[in-house]
């Protein structure tokens, strides 16, 4: 029977002490020890914080962390809780009919969302620093010369992929797996979703196959797995969750950060970060360019946007492609 996320959250409340210990004992980071070296980034309409920081060990030498603090958005079945119980409410001002006041909540329902990653590479500061931006267009002429070399020599570890694939981590969160070696995924939530409202829901697709990089790599003899996903992936969500296909975004990212081919599942009313137009391509396009041509993704332009600093941007200017 599938189970909602509100469900979940009182099941996890009242019966799953004991996993939350587990959970608390297994999380190693120690956030006492994390000193604050630089805000990376930070959106007061997304209400996130990215920090770069130093986690001082017993010898003192510090090692990189970003931590990044997000406070979740509103469950509705907590709303009267929230207004009624333990609250303090100040007032700021009031005129005529209008005032505003500041809500002091309990802890319990006042949490931040925290991801961290760590130890984090000088690549993982890159990505999370504000910076201004810039289009490239790439031709299949620039992936083979410029960027495939680059990413060949420097992209992300996907370890945490291989780790979701092999049941290594995350195994308690898939949702769920076709396991065909050449055309299966599993689906599980992305670490941007806490699973606690269905407003923000996120999930990834990955697919067993290794060495789909991207988008570039995907030709017609893809398509039975790119199909596998997007009807599975859905009857999987409807089912879990309760949301219809037509309420999904589901899109591949270009320039993705890991390069193992994914697909994102989103919620259609929420504007996730990264579904932009210079970045997000939807799965069902994807699916209709292949069909009308096999070798659209290698043969196609494709823009995408690189922060000043990242040395993709740098290969480009030096080639005069930008
Ligand atoms: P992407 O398009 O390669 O890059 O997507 P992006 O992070 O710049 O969007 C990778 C997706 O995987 C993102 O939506 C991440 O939030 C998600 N993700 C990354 N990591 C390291 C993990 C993880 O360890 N577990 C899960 N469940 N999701 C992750």
């Amino acid at each position: 029977m599938a189970e909602s996320p509100s469900a979940k959250r009182k099941r996890d409340e009242n019966g799953a002490a004991e996993s939350q210990d587990k959970a608390d004992a297994a999380s190693s980071f120690p956030l006492a020890e994390f000193s604050v070296c630089k805000v990376l980034r930070e959106s007061a309409r997304d209400k996130t914080i990215f920090l770069h920081g130093q986690v001082n060990g017993a010898s003192g030498d510090g090692t990189d962390a970003v931590v990044i603090l997000e406070k979740t958005p509103f469950q509705e079945e907590n709303v009267a809780e929230l207004l009624q119980k333990y609250t303090k409410l100040q007032l700021q001002m009031s005129n005529d009919i209008y005032s505003t006041y500041c809500l002091y909540l309990p802890p319990e329902l006042n949490e931040i969302k925290t991801t961290v990653v760590y130890p984090a590479t000088e690549k993982h500061l890159q990505k999370y620093l504000c910076q201004e931006v810039y289009l490239i267009q790439e031709t299949g002429e620039d992936y083979k010369t410029i960027t495939l070399p680059f990413i060949q020599s420097q992209s992300f570890s996907i370890q945490w992929v291989y780790n979701i694939l092999e049941k290594k981590a995350e195994a308690d969160r898939i949702i769920y797996e076709n396991p065909d070696p050449a055309n299966g995924f599993v689906l599980i939530p992305d670490f941007k979703w806490d699973q606690k409202q269905l407003d923000d829901l996120y999930l990834i697709a990955i697919c067993h196959c290794r060495g789909i990089k991207s988008l570039r790599d995907l030709t017609a003899d893809h398509l039975p797995l790119l199909k596998n996903i997007s009807q599975e992936g859905k009857e999987a969500i409807v089912k879990r969750f309760r949301i219809a296909g037509a309420q999904l975004r589901v899109y591949l990212h270009y320039q993705p950060s890991y390069y193992h081919l994914h697909v994102h599942f989103t919620a259609l009313s929420y504007d996730a970060p990264g579904c932009s137009v210079e970045r997000a391509h939807l799965l069902s396009d994807v699916i209709d360019n292949l069909e009308f041509d096999a070798q659209y993704y290698q043969k196609r332009t494709l823009t995408f946007a690189l922060r000043a600093d990242e040395p993709l941007l740098k290969k480009f200017q030096d080639a005069g492609r930008v």
